[in-house]
This record gives structure tokens, C-alpha cells and sequence, in this order.
């Protein structure tokens, strides 16, 4: 069973299909592709059934379950949209822990009244979160990346599987979680990273420039380039081994870059080139807004020890 990302669609959209007796879900964005081959494949262990409830379709076996829904929001119901997205992602991993969660959303630096719509999406992802404390709590929470998308669909996905996955945390970075108030009323609800303990796997949420909680380098893509690979340094250190994404380490890898001005790219592109897409097994680099409007490039990996 696969789960599978398909960059620079027509439409988001969520497709279910069977590819050579291989059950495949698949998110669709419009998220234009700057690199890459626009598809990011998760295949996973079993062969999966397909179930649709609560608007969203799950593709789940005895050991993995993995989930993709969209939903139509605007400034007025994107907290409600994306609570009850997480209820239902929340509910339909019972008995699973999640590995990984995704999240595009429509206009995502877009202000609504005192807030933007980040922080509408963040509160209600925490009220989820918070009826579910019995098994989610601050510091349990599984790695996550959130980003724009255009139209008008919040986009959600997420990986869950038996075997446990223990969250890890940048040293360099506050937890999302305990972000101050001024960056939303409720915080992010996410882990830096997390290591799934015997699926020798590393999931590095979506990183960016930013040290403590700070944006740094507002403006200055190299710099904020800088910044985003030495948290990823720093995470994959922290989750031992430390070597997960050297080039000569005996991992897979897949490398999903956003990048907000596609100029940016063009010009800049090239040093990640070299630095840590050469060396992935698959990788897109993809323009997406980021979650702080200052902010021009987040980067998110996914290394396995084996590669299916
Ligand atoms: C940050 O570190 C940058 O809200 O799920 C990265 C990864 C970011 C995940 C999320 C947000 C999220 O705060 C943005």
C-alpha cells in the first residue's frame, strides 16, 4: 500500500486507485513543482482496503493506516475545518500511533482579524489535540509540516503505524509547542522529528530559519537556507544515530523543499543541489507559502534504512 503526494495539480483532491494490485491514496495540491519529479511515494508494508468516513479516505492494514482529506474553508470557518479534520485523523488512527502528519493550507499567511489563518488553523489542531490529551500529550505529538496552498481547500494527510514512534526535539529550537503567545493564541501542535523505534525510519518535520523561536534573516533566502540545514543537523543529531542524512550513510532519503518565491530558487537553487538533494532517493521542491510570512524556505525529510 503506498500513500503518495502529486504536486502541481489541476485541483486538490484526494484519488484512490489500485496500480498493479497496489493499493494507492493519493493527495493531489496545486502546489506548483520547481524541481523534482512532482510525485513523493510512501510505500508501506501490507496491502491496504480503502474506507471512506467523515469525508476522509483511509487506506488501512493490520499494521499501517494512512489517511488524506480535503475540505472547502474561507477566513470564517478554518479553525471549525481543521478541528474536525483532526478529530477525524485523530479517531481513525485509534489503535495506531501516527508516524507523520501534512497540512496544506488555502492563503496561509493570510490575515483574519487580529490572527492569520496559520493561527486560525493551530487553534483548532490544539482543541483536536486537546480532546485526545489521553494519548496526545505536548510532548508525544508526532513531526508535522503545515504550508500554503492556493484555491480554497485545507489539505490534510498523515502516516500511522503499530510500531512506536518517539518524538525528538531540535536543541537549537523551542518546542513548537511552547511557542509564545505572540505567535497565536494556541501554538503549533507538532514535533521537530521523530524516530519509529524498529522501523529504523527518521521523520524531520518541516524546517526553517528559525533559532529559539525567532524568525532570523527576514529577506535573505541564502541565509535562511543556512539556517533551515543547520536545524537539520542539528535534529538528525539529536536522533540517534546522528548520521541519518549524510550522504554516505546507509539511508534513504526523500527531501521535500518549499520555497516561497520561485526566483529564490532559480537564483539559489543549486548550493541544495549539491548539499542534500543530490543524494536523495526522491525529492520535489515545490512553491508554497510558509507559515510566518517572513519566512521564504522550509525543508522536511523522511530517511529510511530500507526503501520499499
Ligand atoms: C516552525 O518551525 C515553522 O504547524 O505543523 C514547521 C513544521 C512549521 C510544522 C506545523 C509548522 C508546522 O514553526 C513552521
Amino acid at each position: 500500500m503506498q500513500l503518495r503526494f502529486s504536486f502541481q495539480q489541476n485541483q486538490s483532491a484526494v484519488y484512490n486507485s489500485v496500480e498493479d494490485g497496489d493499493p494507492v491514496l493519493c493527495l493531489a495540491t496545486t502546489n506548483p513543482l520547481l524541481a523534482g519529479s512532482g510525485q513523493e511515494c510512501w510505500q508501506l508494508p501490507g496491502n491496504g482496503q480503502f474506507v471512506e468516513m467523515d469525508g476522509m479516505w483511509l487506506l488501512r492494514s493490520d499494521e499501517y493506516v494512512c489517511g488524506a482529506a480535503t475540505a472547502t474553508v474561507n477566513d470564517g470557518n478554518l479553525e471549525q475545518a481543521a478541528r474536525e479534520l483532526y478529530d477525524a485523523m485523530l479517531l481513525h488512527s485509534a489503535g495506531y500511533r501516527v508516524h507523520r502528519f501534512w497540512n496544506f493550507v488555502p492563503r496561509i499567511n493570510q490575515a483574519v482579524g487580529e490572527l492569520d489563518r496559520y493561527m486560525c488553523f493551530c487553534a483548532g489542531r490544539a482543541q483536536a489535540f486537546a480532546t485526545h490529551e489521553h494519548t496526545y500529550a505536548d510532548i508525544e505529538l508526532p513531526p508535522a509540516s503545515a504550508v500554503g496552498t492556493g484555491g480554497d481547500q485545507l489539505c490534510v494527510a498523515f502516516v500511522a503505524g503499530k510500531s512506536d514512534m518517539v518524538p525528538v526535539e531540535n536543541p537549537l529550537q523551542v518546542p513548537a509547542y511552547r511557542y509564545p503567545p505572540r505567535y497565536g493564541p494556541r501554538p503549533p501542535s507538532f514535533a521537530r522529528a521523530g524516530v519509529v523505534s524498529d522501523g529504523d525510519a527518521l521523520f524531520i518535520s518541516g524546517t526553517a530559519s528559525i533559532r529559539a523561536s525567532e524568525s532570523l534573516y527576514p529577506a535573505d533566502f541564502m541565509k535562511q537556507l543556512e539556517t533551515a540545514i543547520e536545524n537539520l543537523q542539528a535534529v538528525s543529531t539529536a536522533a540517534q544515530p546522528a548520521d541519518w542524512l549524510a550522504p554516505g550513510a546507509a539511508y534513504q532519503r526523500t527531501v521535500r523543499v518549499y520555497v516561497k518565491q520561485p526566483q529564490d530558487w532559480q537564483r539559489h537553487g543549486s548550493g541544495l543541489d549539491q548539499h542534500l538533494l543530490k543524494h536523495a532517493a526522491q525529492f520535489n521542491v515545490i512553491q508554497a507559502d510558509i507559515c510566518r510570512s517572513e519566512l521564504l524556505v522550509e525543508i522536511e525529510a523522511w530517511a529510511t534504512r530500507s526503501f520499499c
